[in-house]
């Protein structure tokens, strides 16, 4: 008895001197928002060669998803979206960058598996595209779907996920292939329209925007109907900095919670006389939510305004695929944000 009455003394010391609560605890800091803040940009890690995720444009402009979810973390955490230092990794890089503190954070096509997180020391903060592994090939070879590769060549990129699981693939079918092995993509995807290989094997999403960005003759190339694995695709942080986990968590949900409200880049403004709590709460009109980040009240303002909402951020980039999966969840799809409170 005495020792529940003690804890109870101790927590109404505790609440009437303001101090935290179990429940309530001040914002840790976080030494990369430190290190983004004193160097002023973000240094993010992403392919730079792939359509639709990380590509310079022709005014040398980085852009794709993978491009705008980099600006959207420096929208929240410095409160300009073209504060970010670009890091051109080659998909074998892309964790070494981040694990010698080279990048901050990663938006370069990754996939989360169980052994990136157990075995790299890293981990995945969101999902932003729901993805998987398929096949491309020409017309031309007359095949319908991924039975008419046995005994086939296979281009496709080492140092991702996709070899071990094209081996599993073909081995769990009792099919037979040839691998043909590059470490950059264009090259692989390149050697398919030189017919070296029957098809190009990557994730669905790259096969989409490599045959879209070929235009008209991307006519002549078809994606078989299989999707040979589950490829979620997140941002990728070190492990041991919990709060810059959160933030580049809460900012893909920014995106995906101002979409699910109704609020893009365009009527931003209106949506600042709202009168709905949940709508101020989550523009920072009232309440301290950007604080417990460590961030400003109006952070997610700022991601909105400069990058907007996750359905402008995919239009914008993602071309020839269905939003399917990657809608939000009051679409019918799988984005879905936890809520803002
Ligand atoms: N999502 C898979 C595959 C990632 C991957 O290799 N993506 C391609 C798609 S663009 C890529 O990075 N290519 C690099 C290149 O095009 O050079 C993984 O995380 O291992």
């Amino acid at each position: 008895m005495k020792f529940s009455i003690m804890g109870f003394v101790a927590a109404a010391f505790m609440a009437s001197a303001g101090m935290a609560t179990a429940q309530e605890t001040a914002a840790p800091a976080s030494k990369t928002l430190d290190a983004v803040k004193a160097r002023g940009q973000l240094s993010c890690g992403v392919i730079g060669v792939s359509p639709g995720f990380s590509l310079p444009d022709s005014q040398g402009v980085m852009r794709g998803i993978d491009a705008d979810q980099c600006r959207a973390v420096a929208a929240a955490t410095l409160g300009d979206a073209e504060k970010v230092k670009w890091v051109v990794l080659t998909p074998q890089q892309r964790f070494t960058a981040l694990q010698s503190g080279e990048v901050d954070v990663v938006y370069a096509n990754v996939t989360w598996t169980m052994t990136r997180e157990s075995q790299l020391g890293l981990q995945f903060a969101n999902v932003y595209y729901y993805d998987g592994i398929g096949f491309m090939v020409k017309k031309s070879l007359g095949i319908a779907d991924a039975s008419g590769l046995d005994g086939g060549s296979l281009c496709m990129l080492t140092g991702g996920t996709t070899e071990l699981s094209v081996q599993e693939y073909f081995s769990l079918h009792k099919m037979t292939y040839t691998p043909v092995l590059f470490s950059e993509g264009e090259e692989a995807r390149k050697a398919l329209l030189a017919d070296r290989c029957d098809a190009y094997v990557s994730d669905a999403s790259d096969l989409a925007a490599s045959k879209a960005a070929r235009g008209d003759s991307g006519n002549d190339l078809l994606i078989l109907p299989e999707r040979i694995t589950a490829e979620p695709l997140g941002g990728v942080v070190r492990k041991g900095d919990e709060r810059w986990f959160d933030i580049v968590r809460w900012t893909h949900y920014t995106m995906v919670n101002a979409e699910v409200l109704g609020i893009d880049s365009k009527n931003l403004d209106k949506s600042l006389a709202s009168e709905n709590p949940a709508v101020r709460r989550f523009l920072g009109l009232e309440g301290e939510l950007g604080q417990t980040l460590g961030l400003s009240n109006d952070f997610t303002q700022k991601i909105i305004k400069q990058v907007g909402n996750f359905g402008e951020v995919w239009d914008r980039n993602i071309v020839g695929v269905d939003r399917g999966m990657n809608d939000v969840w009051t679409k019918g799809g799988l984005q879905y944000s936890p809520p803002f409170r």
